[in-house]
């Protein structure tokens, strides 16, 4: 046992591959200015692409509104509800915009999909606007695909992967409410899911498993935005 490293100072709280200095980095840039920029029902209404963006995607009610929350520590940011299928947009918000001061980025909220009542025109809208988005959008350096934890990935998830592949757009998949779950069962959707992962060109290798309500992960998650700029 002699042989086994003995760790530096800090280096016992690295979580997800994230040395401490960048989850301290990364949570200061989300407790800074955090502000709802604008809603895009179609792509003429898209911002300037003055800055990178991290998008985020996800199935209905998959927990997206409530980890952008969670994410800014802002309650009231994205709207969490009940009501699946509804917005049809993608919201841009600004992040540590002082001023007139640029953004330092921008994390876009894709609108949800795989809501069984949605209406065909309505799945077409989506594919239509979230297509154009991922293929022209050279500002968009990750997407990040919520997959709930308590039924790990369904086929239309594996739709949006599909077009992120095609798209060539870098991903990686996050598990949400985690707290609904026991460790055993997380454990093995978190392996399962890092598997499949895997078999994708353009998703990332390693996964965040998250749960808004209990902060799980979520430390990891601004790490791993912050990153993806980079
Ligand atoms: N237990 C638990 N519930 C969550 C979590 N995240 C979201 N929810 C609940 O799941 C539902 C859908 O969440 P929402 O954020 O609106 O999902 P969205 O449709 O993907 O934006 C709401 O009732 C949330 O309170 C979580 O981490 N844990
Ligand atoms: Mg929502």
């Amino acid at each position: 046992m002699s042989d086994v490293p003995v760790p530096a100072q800090g280096q016992e709280q690295e979580e997800a591959g994230f040395s401490v200095e960048q989850l301290e980095a990364a949570r200061r840039v989300f407790a800074g200015p955090v502000a709802f920029l604008r809603s895009a029902p179609s792509l003429k209404f898209l911002p300037d692409p003055i800055v990178k963006e991290v998008a985020f995607a996800g199935r209905s009610n998959v927990g997206k509104s409530s980890l952008l929350n969670a994410l800014t520590n802002r309650n009231g940011l994205a709207r969490t509800s009940n009501t699946p299928g509804r917005t049809q947009e993608l919201n841009f918000f600004d992040i540590g915009a002082v001023d007139e001061t640029p953004p330092i980025f921008r994390l876009v909220d894709m609108p949800g999909y795989g809501y069984a009542k949605a209406p065909k025109d309505m799945v077409r809208q989506w594919r239509f606007l979230v297509n154009d988005y991922l293929r022209g959008r050279a500002v968009l350096k990750r997407t990040l695909v919520l997959i709930d934890s308590r039924h790990g990935i369904k086929d239309v998830d594996y739709e949006m992967m599909k077009m992120l592949d095609e798209a060539a757009v870098s991903y990686r998949l996050v598990l949400t409410k985690a707290d609904k779950i026991k460790a055993s069962e997380l454990e093995a959707v978190t392996q399962r899911t890092i598997a499949e992962a895997r078999k994708h060109p353009a998703a990332h290798p390693e996964i965040i498993a998250t749960s808004s309500e209990k902060g799980m992960g979520i430390a990891e998650l601004r790490a791993a935005v912050i990153e993806a700029l980079n």
